[in-house]
């Protein structure tokens, strides 16, 4: 029975709706019984074939140092021959440069202010029980939907193996390899805080080849998957492959991949204090202590075991590609693959996450739509994680949530040129305690002195001093512009020209000659983030005793 498609340009047609079976461990039968979900169906005289699979890929922490977006150094020729035969957004951001929040919010298709999900180790179904995930939306219309590894958000490294913090309801299948990374290397892992991978920098060249670490084998799953999904083709499938490199622990490889990367040719960012003079203490709050032990000689081992962490990943996604086009999936698949967020390597003196700069907030996004859009094309204007959702079920004909907030990229696959929404907002979160009462920021109030309230670059000023006490961060990116605005513009904002200044090294948010670019700034800014919330103008707050996720903590 043919599904006629209710999204505007019709690029898939036909449906097959299948019972749901689901697995959680390497151990399952493959067993689909086909039957219909009731969903609306009519049909149509112009069928222009069967409806798109989808293969959905994501690093994890990893930034943009890749080759197709210009890095010098990165040796990366499978995502590269990805951006060849797609669309590579230039400008694409998280929302909130954590996992957990970034991939509640991008697995949702709503902002962070939306989902209530702020902090790691928590799940929309906590907050917004009954929201539709992307991959449910496809499970809803008939798609087979698998995960492979870290799709919503795991404790990296003890959760891998384990489902992590899962959405059952999002898969009919999930697979959790765990390597010898996760099993066996720990105890040979250097670490700046001993007995800690994760959250700290820590690195390890391993003498173990590829199918023995965790991301070779979630590699090879995903292979697995596809060679079953090939052989079911009146089904389409929703095949998300979460890598879990290059987070921290940097483990890979030996050979070949620290070899790409002499640790004496890594580059040390330079002029870091003279940089920071002008910089609110807010916006580098995410330093840790631990790296006071940095020196440059471990800057340079860490950055190359970084790099070694991204081109062992690029090669399991070579692998996975090549599975797709030897499978003949190639036409009938859109393939994404982005980033939870980005990362710092050291600029502003800064290494991870959580920061609104340009390192930290943007993320690599490539797609590639056959028969959409053309190969090797770049889209320059700043888009979204959360673009995702009406983008793909645009191009798969599934029915989105009413309420997503984001766009459909689908003009800007069809058209690279085409603006869309003209920016992108990303937020994060300084202090533990619990916040002010949680409301939307009315837009009218846009009069708050745009100026830094503290010292820039004053960690000791008490209008800087972190009191622990929850605010936000909010930064919108333009064109040309990035503006930032810490608490309110209270513990200060940055204006940074990324025509004249794409490293961000001069904020210019209290130069008088830019405070009507400040001001206008400041009332879009204001308006982005009213457009966070939902329509109760308030944040979901963790509703006690609903359904428990699975927290997996080994
Ligand atoms: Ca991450
Ligand atoms: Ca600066």
């Amino acid at each position: 029975m043919p599904f006629r498609l209710f999204v505007g340009e019709s690029i898939g047609s036909t449906v097959h709706a299948g019972s749901v079976v689901r697995a959680g461990s390497i151990a399952f039968a493959w067993v689909i019984a086909w039957g219909w979900f009731g969903f609306p169906s009519e049909a149509s005289a112009s069928d222009p074939g069967p409806r798109k699979n989808v293969l959905f890929v994501i690093s994890d922490d990893l930034n943009n140092l890749l080759g197709c977006y210009g890095d010098p150094l990165a040796k990366t020729p499978n995502i590269d021959r990805l951006a060849a035969r797609g669309v590579m957004f230039r400008h694409a951001y998280c929302t909130f440069p954590l996992c957990g929040p970034s991939r509640n919010s991008m697995l949702t298709g709503l902002y962070p202010n939306s989902t209530g999900i702020l902090a790691n180790g928590q799940i929309f179904r906590q907050t917004i029980p009954s929201q539709v995930s992307l991959p449910q939306a496809f499970r809803q219309a008939g798609y087979f939907a698998a995960r492979i590894g870290k799709l919503y958000h795991y404790n990296v490294p003890k959760s891998i193996g384990t489902n992590g913090h899962d959405d059952p309801g999002s898969w009919e299948l999930e697979l959790n390899p765990a390597g010898v990374d996760r099993l066996e290397e720990e105890p040979l892992i250097k670490t700046l805080t001993p007995g800690q991978f994760g959250g700290t920098l820590s690195w390890y060249a391993s003498p173990k080849g590829d199918n023995e670490h965790t991301d070779g084998l979630n590699a090879d799953d995903a292979i697995w998957v596809l060679q079953r999904c090939a052989a079911r083709r009146d089904r389409p499938f929703f095949l998300a492959l979460g890598f879990f490199r290059p987070h921290t622990p940097y483990v890979a490889p030996k050979d070949p991949y620290f070899g790409y990367y002499p640790e004496d040719r890594m580059p040390v960012i330079a002029g870091v204090k003279e940089d920071q003079a002008d910089i609110p203490p807010a916006a580098l709050a995410s330093y840790k202590k631990e790296q006071d032990q940095l020196t440059d000689a471990l800057r340079r081992e860490a950055l190359q075991a970084y790099y070694a962490s991204i081109s062992f990943m690029d090669h399991q996604v070579g692998k996975v590609i090549d599975e797709l086009d030897r499978l003949g999936l190639a036409d009938d698949t859109v393939i994404v693959f982005t980033s939870d967020h980005g990362y710092h390597v050291g600029e502003h003196g800064l290494w991870q996450k959580m920061s609104l700069f340009e390192e930290s907030a943007r993320v690599p996004l490539l797609i590639v739509a056959p028969g959409v859009a053309k190969g090797g094309t770049v889209a320059s204007t700043p888009v979204s994680h959360v673009d995702l959702f009406p983008t793909l079920a645009q191009l798969c004909g599934v029915k989105p949530p009413t309420n997503l907030q984001g766009q459909s990229l689908v003009p800007m696959l069809v058209d690279p040129a085409a603006a869309g929404r003209g920016w992108a907002w990303a937020q994060v979160a300084r202090g533990t305690q619990p916040p002010r009462a949680a409301q939307a920021i009315d837009a009218s109030r846009g009069a708050n002195n745009p100026r830094a309230a503290g010292t820039p670059g004053n960690r000791n000023d008490p209008g800087n001093r972190n009191d622990n006490v929850r605010f936000f961060g909010y930064s919108l990116r333009t064109p040309k512009w990035r503006y930032t605005e810490w608490d309110e513009s209270k513990r200060g904002s940055e204006l940074y020209d990324h025509e004249a200044d794409p490293k961000e090294l001069h904020n210019l948010a209290g130069s008088p000659d830019h405070q009507a670019i400040v001001e206008g700034l400041s009332k879009e800014l204001r308006s982005a983030v009213s457009a966070t919330y939902p329509t109760s103008g308030i944040i979901p707050e963790l509703i006690p005793g609903i359904w428990a996720p699975n927290l997996t903590e080994p």
